[in-house]
């Protein structure tokens, strides 16, 4: 019996922030989802941990789907974010990617599903896995994503074109609500949280409570089996009181430790996607530190340092990310409105993709 998808999947392999991806036009992929993830989990070579007999990248970072469409909804493009398992076999569409996203504009643009002119291109992207809306600015030449340009990102290394994504509603997008718990603070195993989600669901505290000083490397992080043990901990009490029932096998809520800057940003954090170091911070992640860091009385605002400008600049292990948050505070109420960042992206690859047969 011939296996599906045995012909080859057209496919793009694309760095997006500082994640890679395979990207698929929804088209191309089965219309059945464990069909589709079965598929998925071939083509990335998933279940190994260095997903040899695939295109994963044998890193949470590097194992991660993008399934982009022509929108039926008030957007250009849907797009929807699966993350792939890299030693284990699953494939989960339950949380969003925003350094993936950053190639979903060049990418439906490079495949015909919006038509861009002059210098610059506007996409309007509904994040199909929260129901958000993103909407994606970056340049042209000749119709094409121009790819490169002088932006640099920490995490990766030289320069390319910019793009400046805003987000719009992400507050409560996977919890139904901004502080999902209704506090700003939160007690857990003894330890002060906050538990938010802009974006994306994060459990944030100070380094210090947990027993690290925050400036640690992710070898050293990861090595640390107490300090995993004390925050896994943490995240599956978390989850629960944050709407998301067990998260016992969930890749959210990740888990960011925070301190002091010490390189000249607003705070200094230390993230866990949940059972990975991040070598950065994820977009939405770093949206959602940014605005706990707003609201008064939070562990990650006993460590802001206030800027000039009004940008939070996120301190992580690979250097620093900007991050702009609309926010209104009157009161109790809080109103996330708009946040902004700018990441780059690049097409690496472009062809047919071929599984592995089982
Ligand atoms: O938070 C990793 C990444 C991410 C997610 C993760 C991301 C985001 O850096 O929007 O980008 O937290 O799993 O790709």
């Amino acid at each position: 019996m011939q296996t599906l998808g045995m012909a080859g999947v057209r496919c793009m392999v694309m760095r997006g922030g500082t994640s890679k991806g395979a990207y698929f036009v929804r088209e191309d992929l089965p219309a059945d989802a464990s069909e589709r993830d079965e598929l998925l989990l071939r083509i990335m070579g998933s279940p190994d941990a260095r997903q040899i007999d695939g295109i994963g990248g044998a890193h949470p970072l590097t194992s991660k789907v993008a399934v982009v469409s022509q929108s039926t909804d008030d957007a250009d493009i849907d797009y929807l974010f699966l993350q792939t398992g890299v030693d284990r076999a699953f494939v989960t569409d339950q949380q969003n990617c925003g350094n993936i996203l950053a190639g979903v504009g060049p990418f439906a643009l490079e495949r015909g599903l919006v038509a861009a002119k002059g210098r610059e291109a506007t996409v309007r992207i509904r994040m199909v896995n929260t129901d958000s809306i993103a909407i994606e600015r970056f340049p042209l030449h000749d119709g094409e994503p121009e790819y490169g340009g002088d932006t640099a990102i920490a995490g990766v290394p030289g320069t390319a074109a910019a793009i400046n994504i805003d987000f719009e509603d992400t507050a409560g997008s996977s919890c139904g609500a901004l502080l999902p718990t209704g506090h700003t603070v939160d007690h857990i195993n003894g330890v002060a949280v906050t538990c938010i989600d802009n974006g994306m669901p994060v459990v944030i505290m100070l380094a210090n409570d947990v027993g690290i000083s925050g400036y640690e490397s992710c070898a050293e992080l990861e090595a640390n089996t107490a300090l995993r043990e004390t925050i896994e901990a943490i995240r599956l009490k978390a989850g629960p009181l944050m709407n998301l029932g067990d998260v016992t096998k969930a890749t959210v809520p990740k888990l960011t430790m925070v301190a002091l800057p010490r390189e000249g940003g607003s705070l200094c954090t230390r993230t866990f996607i949940p059972h990975r170091c991040h070598d950065a911070i994820g977009v939405l992640g770093a949206v959602s530190v940014a605005t706990a860091a707003l609201l008064p009385g939070s562990p990650a605002a006993s460590v802001l340092t206030k800027g000039a400008t009004g940008v939070t600049v996120v301190e992580h292990p690979t250097g620093t990310f900007d991050v702009s948050v609309d926010l209104d505070i009157t009161g109790s109420t809080i109103v996330a409105r708009r946040s902004g960042i700018v990441r780059t992206a690049r097409k690496l690859f472009d062809g047919t993709v071929y599984p592995r047969e089982y």
